[in-house]
């Protein structure tokens, strides 16, 4: 059986999307699609957040997912929190369309994303190679426009 989960994102301003996980049964790599909109045309810092806490809105889902303590990267590069999923790009209609493969991510396992939180921002994640103060902890990707819960779907 595949694991499958969904994530809607809400926040104080009018970003909101709905983004989908799916994991095939002894697969290694989630497929992450979906749609967000409401959101300034260009890139966006798009990450899993460590704990599924919405209470503050979310700030409270803490910092990226990094069970493996290592320095916030890129998708592609080894060293990377395993939260970091990179960028999502708006189109000049202020939505962005998502379809990302990762095998850092996994819906099973201590890896697992379930029941954390998928937050995107108003800005451009650097990937780590920004040369700001926080490049290697944020990417630099400023505040927090959306967020929600990753929760097992059927
Ligand atoms: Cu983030
Ligand atoms: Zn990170």
């Amino acid at each position: 059986m595949p694991v499958k989960a969904v994530c809607v994102l809400k926040g104080a301003g009018e970003t909101t999307g709905t983004v989908h996980f799916n994991q095939e049964e002894g697969s290694s790599s989630v497929s992450v699609t979906g749609s967000i909109s409401g959101l300034v045309p260009g890139q966006h810092g798009f990450h899993v957040h460590q704990y599924g806490d919405n209470t503050n809105g979310c700030i409270s889902a803490g910092a990226h997912f990094n069970p493996l303590d290592k320095e916030h990267g890129a998708p592609e590069d080894e060293i990377r929190h395993v939260g970091d999923l990179g960028n999502v790009t708006a189109g000049a209609d202020g939505v962005a369309n998502i379809d990302i493969t990762d095998s850092k991510i996994s819906l099973t396992g201590a890896h697992s994303i379930i029941g954390r939180t998928v937050v995107v921002h108003a800005d451009v994640d650097d990937l780590g190679k920004g040369g700001h103060e926080l490049s290697k902890t944020t990417g630099n990707a400023g505040g927090r426009l959306a967020c929600g819960v990753i929760g097992i779907c059927k």
